[in-house]
């Protein structure tokens, strides 16, 4: 079928084009698209500042209708509302044990946009591949999902405000929720209020964390911290010393958790220096670069585990069910977070996510 698609042929440029997106295979299935969130990683691939193969149709925020199955399909169906997430390739040891996040295949299916045979599902009008982001494509009208990508929702809900429970709000509830697993009163610092931060404070809140400590340099984005669950913010561009400031909210002793989100490496070192004796520091972010420190204050003082984690190391199938509830409760106001495009403004989404106008862009179709 004829679809029209944002497609990226070299670094940094974006183009709706048509395109031919072809049927889905065994495990797939067709969606058309609602809506679509911008992610900073789909600007990291267009700027190549992530690996990947041009040309390529990003988006990987997608929700949509599901319109076809393939051979094989058993818990979808055509007309069910889904959640499109992060590929997997459902058979490494990683994926066995319930931990798709870790898949083995994770680069070739995220950032090379291939599927899980190792084949593109879309072609141009020259017959040449392209590729989808993240096993979607999302930025467009249609795009075909592995079926174990896409997480079935309640009908009646509006899907738009919830395409980034597929990746921005899971990667920061899920670090929090299923990683940290903080207890009633424990004390978290977020390093960014983007989407990933603020869906984390608002986990942290939904777990019962007595001191949520936000830092960002935008004061709009502290106050929507504060609305959203944070007990202090910290201006990164005003306090001279961060670490101290922690330090001195939290009685000297630092926090139990913290959580890299802002994708600024040199504050990840900014981060182990505020982290409390057995503490607990996440990096969710593609941050890039490299930090200097020296690596004896991991465990010299207070001793501090340091871990990297890929959206928010779920399980989509039953995490975004659990997300969707809280969302029903009130307690995940991911809508919040939304600011809504037409498919024409996509570069005005781009623009406006780059630029920090908008936390969450969401491109409508
Ligand atoms: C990304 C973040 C960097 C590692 C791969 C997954 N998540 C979403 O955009
Ligand atoms: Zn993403």
């Amino acid at each position: 079928m004829k679809i029209k698609a944002a497609t990226v042929r070299e670094p940094g440029k974006l183009a709706v084009e048509e395109l031919n997106l072809g049927e889905p295979g065994i495990g797939e299935v067709l969606v058309k698209l609602v809506a679509s969130g911008v992610c900073h990683t789909d600007a990291s691939v267009m700027n190549l500042k992530a690996p990947t193969e041009f040309p390529i149709v990003l988006g990987h925020e997608g929700v949509g209708i599901v319109e076809k199955i393939g051979e094989g399909v058993t818990t979808l169906k055509p007309g069910d509302h889904v959640i499109m997430s992060f590929p997997s390739c459902g058979h490494c040891a990683n994926c066995s044990d319930g931990h798709p996040y870790a898949c083995d295949q994770s680069v070739p299916l995220f950032f090379f946009g291939v599927y899980g045979d190792g084949s593109k599902r879309i072609t141009d009008n020259d017959g040449k591949a392209i590729g989808s982001l993240f096993g979607q494509g999302a930025f467009a009208d249609h795009c075909i999902v592995a079926e174990r990508t896409a997480v079935k929702v309640d009908p009646e809900l509006d899907l738009k405000p919830l395409c980034s429970l597929g990746c921005g709000v899971q990667t920061g509830a899920g670090a929090v929720l299923l990683r940290m697993q903080p207890k009633p009163g424990d004390t978290i610092a977020i390093f960014g209020c983007g989407a990933v931060g603020i869906s984390a404070i608002m986990a942290a809140k939904l777990a019962g964390c007595g001191t949520i400590i936000a830092i960002d340099v935008v004061p709009s984005r502290l106050e929507l911290a504060v609305e959203c669950g944070a007990t202090h913010v910290i201006n990164g561009r005003e306090c001279e010393d961060v670490t101290a400031e922690i330090r001195r909210i939290t009685n000297g002793r630092g926090v139990k958790f913290a959580l890299e989100a802002a994708g600024v490496a040199a504050l990840i070192t900014t981060m182990l220096e505020s982290m409390e004796n057995n503490g607990l520091a996440i990096m969710v972010s593609m941050a890039g670069g490299s930090v200097n420190m020296d690596v004896t204050r991991l465990f010299v003082g207070p001793c501090v585990t340091f871990a990297g984690l890929v959206e928010g190391g779920a399980n989509p199938r039953t995490f975004i069910p659990k997300l969707v509830e809280y969302y029903k409760k009130g307690q995940l106001p991911v809508d919040k977070l939304c600011t809504y495009y037409s498919f024409d403004d996509i570069d005005k989404a781009f623009e406006d996510s780059h630029n920090g106008t908008a936390i969450k862009p969401v491109v409508v179709f």
